[in-house]
């Protein structure tokens, strides 16, 4: 069975603890060995270590920053035009590069419904050039370029409503905290025809200011204070929560990260508020 297949080696560039890594091992053992990743500039540019090395044993092609979704889809005309309709081709691309600077490539690929997997691994923040914000970067977070007195002043954009709109089959929210869950979303992604859209939740222990042993269990209560829902979205209308969440209060995973040390009692009760609104707004969704 592909599905357990280990196609990552140990030997790869990332920091401990970091959550991109431990989601690429989960995606390929889902994806197996019968398929192309695409990956443009980001963490992942490095941790796959430099030509001729490499730390996964499937083809991954360099791309430039803004070109994920373009790129994941001239490949697949390629093999289409060879005769080659089984191999999946996956865009692997950073919050940056999906949030921000490739959004005008997925949502293209998407208006045409081109036959790719794209993947956002989402560390919240540019990390691979040294934790800048992105638009992924949630409301009062520490980044170098929103220090601690001007730290974040917008919420982090919903992408994966700007995907729904676009009424793609599939789309699908996971976490490294939830490895069954996210592997059941990427084999069932694999099986459906057209743009398929996989948000991954990240966590980045090195821009995050948390220890790496901690990856995890941020990216568990990111879960369970309703921060990071686990959802998928079929057809860009049906929508389906897959983990219910245990209703931590969003306090005890802001606590845990020292890019958010800086915040106030009041700004944490605001950040409070809109998580619930925002769970609100998808539990009508999902019982609509
Ligand atoms: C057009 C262009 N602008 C800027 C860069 C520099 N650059 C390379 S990776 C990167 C950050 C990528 O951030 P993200 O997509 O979130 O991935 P991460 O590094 O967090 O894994 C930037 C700004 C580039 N390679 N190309
Ligand atoms: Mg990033």
């Amino acid at each position: 069975m592909y599905e357990s297949r280990e196609l990552m080696n140990s030997g790869h560039l990332a920091c401990a603890g970091c959550g991109a890594t431990i989601a690429m091992r989960y995606a390929l053992k889902a994806l197996g060995e019968n398929t192309v990743l695409v990956v443009p500039a980001c963490c992942w540019s490095i941790i796959n270590g430099p030509f001729p090395y490499t730390s996964i044993k499937v083809p991954l092609i360099h791309t430039a920053f803004e070109t994920g979704a373009s790129t994941a889809s001239g490949v697949k005309a390629g093999l289409d035009a060879k005769g080659d309709t089984d191999t999946s081709v996956a865009a692997w691309v950073g919050d940056g590069g999906t949030f921000d600077i490739g959004i005008q490539a997925l949502s293209g690929a998407a208006e045409r419904n081109d036959d790719i997997i794209y993947f956002c691994y989402d560390n919240e923040a540019y990390m691979n050039t040294g934790i800048q914000r992105s638009s992924a970067t949630p409301f009062g977070t520490w980044t170098t370029t929103t220090p601690s007195n001007h730290p974040k002043a917008q919420p982090k954009k919903n992408m994966m409503e700007i995907m729904a709109a676009h009424r793609i089959p599939y789309g699908a929210t996971c976490s490294v905290a939830f490895p069954d869950d996210m592997m059941n979303k990427i084999r069932k992604a694999r099986l459906i025809r057209g743009t398929k859209f996989i948000h991954i939740y990240s966590p980045c222990p090195t821009g995050w200011k948390a220890p790496s042993s901690m990856a995890i269990k941020i990216a568990r209560l990111a879960v369970h204070t309703k921060v990071f829902p686990l959802y998928e979205v079929e057809n860009g209308d049906h929508y389906n929560i897959n983990i219910a969440p245990k209703n931590v209060p969003v306090e005890e995973y802001l606590r845990l990260q020292g890019r958010f040390n800086h915040l106030t009692e009041d700004q944490i009760r605001g950040i409070q508020e809109t998580v619930d609104r925002e769970w609100e707004r998808l539990l009508k969704k999902a019982l609509d």
